[in-house]
């Protein structure tokens, strides 16, 4: 069991934590421009403190939006967000105006911080976005860095109760609205202090290097707490493609590696031309993980994957094996701290071999923000991930499906109803269902299935013109690569739309 001190701040203990440590040489992060020790990354987030605390005068629970890329500067403003007694509610790079202010509506927010280069989907929010500080753009006097210069490089960690909420992590809800899950202090260290203990082994030599953004808590636990937990360090870069996350890890010497399972599989075809001997693990979450995947991999880079299952609303990975415990086609067992079990549609525990809900039950669990879909994901204590898995006789979980209408393309979590509303704002539109197709290459893909209103004519041209407008109103990731047109849709007595049957068509 992990037992963590009642007064704990996660920022805290791992940036001072880090320095009484003696880290303070040690190089924390490696961004594009340059690297940080571990005493830079302190002095950095202290600095940010005091400009929250004093400058934008918040005070300890405040919520603060985080808007960037992955770089060296996003992750000091999160942990200086934590280390002041506020709440980081980070977000992905590619969400768009709308979804932003959802997000500032949902958690009320009281700042943001955000890369000078992506400002301009808050800007259009003008009057629904609060206080923004900039970071990135050295010209702006009123700019995050000009104000950190003239502060004191040591502020002291504001002190929090271990269950306190540091962070709040969005997650593209079934029904398109956002669910904010809330976290603990004691959360963040929570996760690493089990899989990258029992699972990953992380060192404090290892290099890691991955593409999960940091708003995202696959990104937030790999590429940053992990490693300041253990004094290790992590390359820091934005837009890598499969290609160029391929040549850091040779210029980098990384020696883990996260992303997701087409990742893998796209890197295995051009891994021939680099040289990736520093690698010795690399974590694949976020999709199922192919068996195919898995041995594509293997044979290209001569790294064993790691699968592991984690949840935005678990914080993280929660099952898992490594090294000789993989068997492949299963996702692995429970790691470590973690109790998994299958339940039928009564809630009943299943034996192995039979198909149902999967159910966990660990240090870290779902604390929705206001929002009723508590009471359906936490059932006595246990944690509904919406997935559909399977035990065998030896105690491994194998991976079915998703219990519910979420697409998984690529790694990135979409609704269904989210697009259909886009597009049904179309003049074209009459309606639409929009389901995931099994794909080789992405998982699942978004498909799109259009009723046009008389007189419209379907076509490529009008499939393509469809796609355009979900692009320029939702993340663009989300847009349905296939649409189909046809005449009705199939729909219950009721009324309600059967995607199943979508699905099959
Ligand atoms: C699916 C997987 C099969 C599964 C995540 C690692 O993906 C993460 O969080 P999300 O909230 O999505 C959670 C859902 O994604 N999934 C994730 N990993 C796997 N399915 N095999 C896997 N290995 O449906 C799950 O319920 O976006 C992953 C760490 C932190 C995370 N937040």
């Amino acid at each position: 069991e992990l037992k963590y001190p009642l007064q704990l701040n996660a920022a805290g203990t791992l940036l001072d934590g880090a320095l009484a440590a003696g880290w303070g040489e040690r190089t924390a992060l490696l961004g594009a421009n340059g690297s940080w020790t571990y005493r830079q990354l302190h002095q950095q987030a202290d600095r940010i403190a005091h400009v929250l605390r004093q400058d934008l005068g918040l005070v300890t629970g405040n919520r603060v939006l985080l808007r960037g890329a992955n770089c060296p500067m996003m992750a000091a403003c999160i942990l200086a967000v934590i280390k002041a007694g506020c709440i980081a509610v980070p977000t992905m790079p590619l969400l768009r105006a709308r979804e932003l202010s959802a997000i500032i509506d949902k958690a009320q927010v009281n700042a943001v911080l955000c890369a000078a280069g992506l400002r301009a989907e808050l800007d259009a929010l003008a009057g629904n976005c609060p206080r923004l500080l900039s970071f990135d753009d050295a010209s702006d006097p009123q700019g995050l860095e000009a104000r950190m210069a003239r502060h004191d490089a040591q502020f002291e960690t504001v002190a929090t109760a271990l269950d306190d909420v540091c962070l709040i992590s969005f997650t593209s809800g079934t029904t398109g609205v956002p669910k904010g899950t809330m976290h603990f202090h004691r959360d963040l260290l929570a996760i690493c202090d089990c899989f990258p203990r029992s699972t990953l082994r992380q060192q404090a030599d290892d290099i890691v290097i991955g593409t999960p953004p940091l708003a995202f808590t696959f990104g937030l636990g790999g590429l940053l707490l992990f490693p300041l937990r253990v004094g290790a360090s992590s390359v820091l870069l934005e837009k890598l493609a499969p290609e160029t996350l391929l040549a850091a890890i040779e210029q980098r010497r990384a020696t883990v590696c996260f992303t997701a399972p087409t990742f893998y599989r796209q890197m295995a075809s051009l891994a021939a031309r680099f040289d990736l001997s520093s690698l010795t693990r690399a974590v694949s979450a976020g999709e199922a993980l192919p068996v195919a995947t898995r041995e594509l991999w293997q044979a290209a880079a001569g790294v064993p994957l790691i699968d592991g299952i984690g949840a935005t609303e678990m914080l993280h990975i929660f099952i898992s094996s490594a090294g000789d415990a993989v068997r492949p086609g299963a996702t692995g067992k429970p790691i470590p701290g973690y109790r998994a079990c299958i339940l039928d549609k009564e809630g009943k525990p299943v034996g192995p071999g039979v198909s149902g809900r999967l159910a966990v039950k660990g240090p870290t669990g779902c604390r929705y923000l206001a929002d009723p879909r508590q009471r359906d994901y936490v059932v006595d204590g246990w944690n509904l991930t919406g997935d559909a898995y399977e035990m065998d006789a030896d105690g491994y979980f194998h991976y079915r499906s998703r219990t519910d209408d979420m697409i998984i393309s690529a790694g990135y979590n979409i609704a269904g109803v989210e697009v259909e509303e886009v597009l049904l704002r179309h003049p074209a539109v009459a309606e639409c269902g929009v389901v995931g197709r099994a794909d080789e290459e992405r998982g699942q893909v978004v498909e799109a299935h259009v009723v046009l209103k008389d007189g419209c004519e379907p076509g490529a041209e009008l499939a393509t013109q469809l796609q355009e407008f979900v692009k320029r109103q939702i993340a663009p990731y989300k847009y349905p690569r296939s649409i189909r047109f046809c005449d009705k849709l199939p729909r219950t007595e009721t009324g309600k739309l059967q995607r199943f049957k979508l699905r099959e068509a």
